[in-house]
């Protein structure tokens, strides 16, 4: 960590060790850059690595939610699941690491805390939590969506004598539910996947609910071999077709509005997608995610299954979220519904019945006492936004980013930041990250940011950064295309409203993966069009 006078030590620095700063580090490699990684976690995996949770899976299918850039590495892994758990991927993710070399260059049980933007040499300064210094032309932020995880605020907290677990710092030992009687708190994904598991081995689960949420079945299952051996033959085709899909992944969109079928082929679409389980539920018809009509005819239908599947008539009401199916991200579920015909499961609404405080062994609500053992939060994350501004990033004029961002946050393409030259960051707000199959989007922003590194130094650029008027026309294009969907219905961490005080402004890039990547292609055909080089 030391400096030579207006050397760097590296031509990039990546924070964060997960999908994106593996791939970062292997191509900048592979183009002949020298690059590093810093990663608060004492392993590689990113999100992968903290959320350790039961019962913890993606919900892309395990084939499509892999890296495409080496078709080695696509034809050596076997997948075992449609849909990975934690440890699978995680264990992907290390063999990565192995197979391309690249655990030497990374220093773990580091925590970027400040990046200084150097205006004279044109070098950025970063330090880590001991307050040591590296030095780099390029820094590269690859610190995930959903790194940061939001505790509530509970009085007596600290007070409790019990258990207090949460899903996205699990950790890494096995939890004995046994003959304990549990509180989960939170039904987002994270919630949803933990509870049906939870339940079967504790003596009492209540599960506390604020807002529910519409979950479709997963069908998960081990994969025939066949499909894999298929799927592997066609890799390269099939990974084409996802890319020109808006989502990026393989899935059959249909082109029917929903209000324009009868009832039966409603049903029957329906049926079908239900019985396929996953995402692709929200493809039924081509209006769903725009009209509200059409939605209601996806909610209808989920809130018909609520009702089929839970016994208690009451507590299938309470579990209808009588809301915009797609809103709030979508669950893929194993049992969820299922588990509360469990003599043992207790849905509380908290909103009828609100959390007072833990005292050392009781959980207190407005209208009853939980005698409870264990404490187990799934309550989500600081989305998109949290683990940058976790970071004091100083850029030209002793900019902070976070004091720009006050309003809401600004980027050219969720890549550039204007003000912030030579820092990249890898699926940031107003990239389509979390709306698609992350890993292919993150491969395309990987490629770009690469290549344009190159271009600099083959034309003998020093900086690069966003121009203000390409960064505002990038986050006014983004907000019509949401304000043309039906993403501003509900409150969901893809606002930011699950974070007091945060602005509530669509993160993600809405217009679609296909959209996303011809706009990068033209940009780059046009010399950098929207960006000022140096
Ligand atoms: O978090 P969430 P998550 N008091 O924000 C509640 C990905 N993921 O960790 O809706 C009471 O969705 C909150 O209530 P409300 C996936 O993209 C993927 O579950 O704000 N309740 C909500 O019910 C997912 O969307 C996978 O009213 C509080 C819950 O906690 C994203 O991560 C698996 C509260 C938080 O739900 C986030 O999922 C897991 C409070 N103070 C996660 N604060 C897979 O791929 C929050 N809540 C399978």
């Amino acid at each position: 960590m030391k400096k030579n006078h207006k050397a760097v030590d590296f031509d990039a620095i990546i924070i964060g060790a997960g999908f994106a700063g593996l791939y970062m580090l292997y191509k900048l490699r592979s183009y002949g850059f020298s690059a590093h990684i810093y990663e608060k976690a004492p392993g590689v995996g990113g999100t992968w690595f903290w959320n350790k949770y039961p019962g913890a899976r993606c919900d892309t299918e395990s084939l499509q939610y892999s890296y495409q850039f080496s078709e080695q590495l696509q034809q050596d892994w076997d997948w075992s699941e449609k849909y990975a758990t934690q440890p699978e991927i995680l264990n992907y993710l290390n063999f990565v690491a192995e197979k391309f070399n690249l655990k030497k260059s990374i220093d773990l049980n580091t925590t970027i805390t400040n990046l200084r933007y150097d205006e004279q040499e044109k070098i950025w300064e970063v330090s880590n939590q001991k307050n040591q210094k590296t030095y780099c032309k390029f820094c590269i932020l690859a610190t995930g969506c959903l790194s940061v995880p939001l505790t509530p605020k509970i009085k007596g907290l600290y007070e409790f004598n019990g258990e207090i677990y949460q899903t996205s710092l699990w950790p890494d030992k096995e939890i004995d539910f046994k003959n304990k009687n549990i509180a989960i708190l939170g039904t987002g994904s994270s919630g949803i996947h933990v509870i049906p598991i939870v339940a079967k081995q504790c003596k009492e689960l209540y599960v506390l609910q604020r807002t529910p949420n519409y979950a479709v079945p997963a069908h998960n299952m081990q994969l025939p071999e066949e499909y894999i051996r298929n799927f592997k033959k066609n890799y390269k085709e099939n990974r084409e077709k996802a890319k020109k899909l808006v989502s990026g992944f393989l899935t059959e969109y249909n082109t029917e509005s929903a209000l324009e079928v009868n009832k039966d082929r409603l049903k029957s679409e329906y049926d079908k997608r239900w019985a396929a389980g996953g995402l692709a539920f929200l493809a039924a018809f081509k209006d769903i995610t725009y009209n509200k009509k059409a939605n209601e005819t996806a909610t209808d239908y989920i809130e018909n299954k609520i009702q089929e599947i839970v016994n208690d008539k009451k507590v299938a009401e309470q579990l209808k979220p009588k809301s915009v199916v797609g809103c709030k991200r979508l669950v893929i579920d194993t049992d969820y519904y299922k588990t509360f015909n469990r003599k043992n499961v207790k849905l509380i609404d908290i909103n009828t019945n609100p959390l007072k405080k833990l005292t050392k062994d009781k959980l207190k609500l407005k209208s009853s006492d939980l005698n409870i053992d264990m404490l187990i939060l799934a309550t989500g994350f600081d989305a998109i936004t949290g683990a940058i501004n976790n970071i004091n990033i100083e850029g030209k004029n002793k900019i902070k980013l976070k004091d720009k961002w006050q309003n809401g946050p600004k980027s050219y393409l969720g890549l550039s930041v204007n003000g912030f030259p030579n820092l990249f960051t890898i699926t940031g707000p107003g990239s389509p990250s979390v709306l698609t199959n992350m890993i292919p989007t993150i491969e395309q922003h990987v490629n770009w940011i690469a290549d344009c590194m190159l271009y600099m130094k083959k034309e003998d650029f020093n900086s690069l950064e966003a121009t203000i008027e390409a960064e505002n026309l990038w986050v006014d294009y983004n907000e019509s295309c949401a304000k043309n969907t039906l993403r501003y219905n509900c409150n969901s961490w893809y606002l930011g409203s699950n974070v007091k005080n945060k602005q509530r402004i669509f993160l993600p890039f809405v217009g679609g993966l296909p959209t996303y990547i011809e706009k990068c292609e033209e940009i780059v055909l046009k010399s950098y069009e929207g960006f000022s080089l140096k």
